[in-house]
């Protein structure tokens, strides 16, 4: 029986009967949910049935899939905690992919899943799966609810379990009788414990002072920025640390954003597709300062050739990245803006000029090899298009990419100023991330100017998230780099496996038709002569807008190490005959 009326929250104190399904909102509107992502059915349609009276926007998507990356881009974007909703079954499995994606760069979110009423737990119900046995490896943690009185109590966990620490998801299955039934609704006396951290987090000043002196003493050090940073929020102590020590900046995938992208230290992103300066700084580093990153494989090349000259500061909430991938000489295990804190007042200035005038000079040539250079031959490069969107937005878009080369050309040539600017599944390298992180990037930052860019690969993957653009009159700008392939996966085959395109190649509807069925107008460009005038006819357009940038079909991603090579082992990209060199800069480019 429901004691409440309509929108009308207001009154609901610590005494109040409600029904599970009602105590599932009023927690939410208590941990200041305002917006989730969620598609209804059976078991958890007594929740749908009360979310009339909450002041919560749902938003309807196509996919459940859609619902956890929108939850995801919601959080990378806002730092807030993102709501995903599914029923039983085959929805909540639904999820899993985008739960995983997640997990791999530590993202806070909950996801609230129905499941069958608890009498029939146990005996293949309709739609029933063990969706928290199956969603255990690839959450933080995860409840199966099967009484009212513990909705509160396990929501309000799993909103402290999602943000403290490494932040990461969290799922609340709850059956369809716990909603059903009532108890008292008692917010304040559901709040869980306060968070303990692990005792190892608490930094040794012994450790702090071997971290000084190593930063004191280094002659060639490197500060490796990673996503960590904008978790804890220390983009400023990062920056005071690498201006008072003169220490140039390598910026993992994740961590672009973090460190300005124009700030004279920063070097550019490291790793498997990042400068080759970068990578052989790395190399030839005494000093490594990790700072909020995790030593990813894309990141190190081979551990056994990783920076060997280099000792390693590893500064990490999560102790179990310690010593995983690279061994740290030096661990500081803790909250990154809590530990630089303690770390700076140890440090006096320090003259770095020698070793970063010696990466200026390693640049060499390398630094004009910039395709977004090249000259207009009447072919578009992805690359063009990532810089020439950069230029034209300033650089202050949210842009929220796919999987594939286009996510590396936009990491390369998109040159990130602002943190949480760069929304992008780097661990598990998720394809179809990008159309439903954007909206759920839009969702959060209504007021800002989104971009999804994805493949014309990955974008079919959650494409049907073009219907709920138009439902929820969405201004999302989309932009697909459509080359005709699984282009990374091309790329591999032309460098490893003899230009075998077995199953690359990729034919793909009209994508201006396809979004012109959904209300949604768009234009196909094909030079970039046009490419200006069509992404400011996007700009201009007060809804969502879709380009369909035909780009050159066989270009790859330069430089790349090739999986288990050493960082300074990198391909670069083919020099061209005298006369034919596309590296030649245009005036207006400079
Ligand atoms: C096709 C493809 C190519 C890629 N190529 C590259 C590449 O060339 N270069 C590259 O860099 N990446 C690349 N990636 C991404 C790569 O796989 C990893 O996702 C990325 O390197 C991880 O960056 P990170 O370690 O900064 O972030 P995360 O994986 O999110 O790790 C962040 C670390 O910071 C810690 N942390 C979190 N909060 C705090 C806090 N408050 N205080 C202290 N520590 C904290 C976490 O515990 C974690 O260990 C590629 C991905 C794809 C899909
Ligand atoms: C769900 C999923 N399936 C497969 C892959 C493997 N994969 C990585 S990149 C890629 C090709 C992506 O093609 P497209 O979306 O067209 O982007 P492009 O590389 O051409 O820019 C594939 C298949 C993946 N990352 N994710
Ligand atoms: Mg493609």
């Amino acid at each position: 029986m429901s004691n409440i009326e309509k929108n009308e929250t207001a009154h609901l104190n610590n005494t109040t009967r409600l029904t599970g399904a009602e105590i599932l909102w009023a927690t939410l509107v208590g941990e200041g949910v305002h917006e989730v992502f969620g598609y209804p059915g059976g078991a958890i349609l007594p929740a749908y049935d009360a979310l009339r009276k909450f002041p919560i926007r749902h938003t309807l998507v196509r996919h459940e899939q859609g619902a956890a990356h929108m939850a995801d881009g919601y959080a990378r974007a806002s730092g807030k905690v993102g709501v995903a909703i599914a029923t039983s079954g085959p929805g909540a499995t639904n999820l899993v992919t985008g739960i995983a994606t997640a997990m791999l760069d530590s993202i806070p979110m909950v996801c609230i899943t129905g499941q069958v009423s608890s009498k029939v737990l146990g005996s293949d119900a309709f739609q029933e799966v063990d969706i928290t046995g199956i969603t255990m490896p690839v959450t933080k943690h995860n409840f199966l609810v099967t009484r009212p009185e513990d909705i509160a109590p396990a929501i309000r966990a799993a909103f402290q379990i999602a943000q403290s620490g490494r932040r990461g998801p969290v799922l609340v299955d709850i059956t369809k009788d716990a909603q059903q039934n009532s108890a008292i609704f008692d917010f304040e006396a559901a709040k869980p414990k306060p968070y303990q951290p692990h005792p190892m987090l608490t930094v040794a000043d012994k450790s702090l002072h071997a971290a000084a002196d190593l930063i004191r003493t280094a002659k060639r050090p490197v500060i490796l920025a990673g996503h960590g940073i904008m978790q804890s929020n220390a983009g400023e102590q990062v920056r005071t640390l690498a201006e008072r020590m003169q220490i140039p900046v390598g910026t993992t995938l994740l961590g672009l954003g973090s460190f300005p992208a124009s700030h004279p230290l920063n070097l550019g992103m490291m790793g498997m597709h990042g400068e080759s300066w970068v990578n052989d700084a790395i190399q030839q580093a005494d000093l490594l300062i990790a700072c909020g990153m995790r030593f990813d494989d894309r990141v190190i090349g081979t551990p056994a050739t990783y920076a060997p000259n280099a000792k390693k500061i590893h500064i990490e909430i999560d102790p179990a990245e310690i010593n995983k991938n690279i061994k740290a000489d030096v661990a500081l295990v803790g909250d990154l803006r809590q530990v630089l804190e303690q770390l700076l007042p140890l440090l006096p200035s320090r003259d770095g000029a020698a070793w970063l005038n010696a990466i200026a000079a390693s640049k060499g040539t390398a630094a004009v090899r910039d395709i977004k250079n090249l000259p207009d031959s009447g072919h578009l490069y992805a690359a063009h298009v990532m810089h020439d969107l950069w230029r034209i937005t300033e650089g202050r878009a949210i842009v929220a990419t796919d999987v594939g080369q286009h996510q590396m050309w936009e990491a390369q040539y998109y040159r990130h100023d602002y943190p949480r600017t760069l929304i992008t599944s780097g661990g598990l390298g998720t394809m179809g991330f990008a159309l439903p992180a954007g909206i759920g990037a839009k969702v959060a930052c209504p007021d800002r100017e989104v971009w999804v860019i994805a493949g014309d690969g990955g974008f079919q993957m959650t494409a049907s998230e073009l219907s709920t653009i138009a439902q929820e009159k969405l201004n999302v700008n989309i932009a697909i780099i459509n080359n005709g392939y699984l282009g990374m996966v091309r790329q591999w085959q032309e460098f490893f496996y003899e230009k075998n395109y077995e199953s690359t190649p990729l034919v793909s509807p009209d994508f201006v038709k396809l979004a012109d069925a959904h209300g949604i107008p768009g234009l196909a460009v094909r030079t970039r002569a046009d490419l200006e005038a069509a992404v400011q006819t996007a700009r201009s357009h007060p809804g969502a807008f879709l380009l369909n940038f035909l780009v050159e079909q066989e270009d790859s991603v330069y430089p790349m190490i090739p999986a288990g090579a050493a960082l300074h082992e990198m391909i670069r990209r083919p020099d061209y005959p005298a006369g034919h060199n596309p590296l030649l800069e245009r005036p207006e480019d400079k």
